[in-house]
């Protein structure tokens, strides 16, 4: 097996092979949605992991990493990634800053050469259930009609039943797709918009922290990430990006 080299150069994301255009459409409507958030500043990441490059087997590779953080959330996150043999992803994870009565808004989208086999959107409660004016937002959405429903791994007990996992197969269907994520987006941005903060040692704060610690611990049984990313890269370079950029354990409040 050839691995790749990560290096921090930035890769030309659009070019060279491109991103899936649902991919491409997701990410442009994430953006969007964030530059309406209050507070909205960029998050330091660490030069080496935040845009990666390389090739495997000849094919291009590339990591584009985005992180902020605003007001209510501590950690805004989109990866959009081509990873060998025509992988594309977006990955996209919202952690609330746990002072704050907020779900863990996530998104994953894998494509490959046969289209896209994964799209999957919640927003995930940290303290039991849902807050109940998001649950009541969730439950007011249109929901699309999809062919394919996919079911849930075990280790996604920490989604809500709102999760939406399907396999789309038409463009008629990635626009339904694109328009759940734009509409779990609203939901939350909503409750954002009128949430207040609560003390750092509140026993509700803290339960929510560790609600979101049990949500990465949940996330990183996920093999799939895991072995892509290692036959990208390598397992030491995997375990490192998993660990500390991609589902890295929330500072306690
Ligand atoms: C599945 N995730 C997958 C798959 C791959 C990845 C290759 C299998 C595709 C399939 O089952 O059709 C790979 N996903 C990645 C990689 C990254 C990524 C390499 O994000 C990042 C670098 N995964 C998440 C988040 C969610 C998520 C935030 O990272 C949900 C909010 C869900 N991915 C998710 C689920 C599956 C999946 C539920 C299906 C797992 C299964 O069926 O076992």
């Amino acid at each position: 097996m050839s691995s790749a080299s990560p290096s921090p150069q930035v890769p030309g994301v659009g070019s060279s092979g491109g991103i899936h255009p649902l991919v491409e459409a997701l990410a442009e409507r994430i953006r969007i949605a964030w530059q309406g958030l209050p507070e909205l500043a960029p998050l330091a990441v660490d030069p080496d992991l935040e845009a990666i490059s390389g090739s495997l087997d000849g094919e291009a590779l590339f990591i584009r990493n985005e992180l902020y953080q605003c007001r209510g959330l501590r950690k805004l996150h989109l990866e959009t990634a081509r990873l060998g043999a025509g992988l594309r992803i977006l990955h996209c994870v919202l952690f609330p800053d746990p002072r704050y009565d907020l779900p863990v808004f996530g998104a994953d989208i894998v494509a490959g050469p046969a289209g896209v086999s994964a799209a999957i959107v919640d927003l995930s409660p940290v303290r039991g259930t849902l807050p109940e004016a998001i649950a009541d937002g969730l439950a007011a959405l249109p929901s699309g009609a999809y062919s394919q429903q996919r079911d849930l791994p075990g280790w996604a007990s920490i989604f809500s039943p709102f999760v939406r996992f399907v396999r789309p197969t038409s463009t008629e269907e990635e626009t339904a797709f694109l328009d759940e994520v734009g509409g779990f987006l609203t939901v939350l941005a909503t409750a954002i918009g009128t949430a207040e903060a609560q003390a750092s040692d509140h026993p509700a704060t803290v339960e929510r922290w560790q609600g979101q610690l049990r949500y990465c611990k949940q996330q990183k049984q996920n093999d799939k990430t895991r072995r892509v990313l290692e036959k990208a890269f390598n397992p030491a370079w995997a375990d490192r990006y998993i660990e500390e950029l991609l589902f890295d354990d929330p500072p306690a409040p």
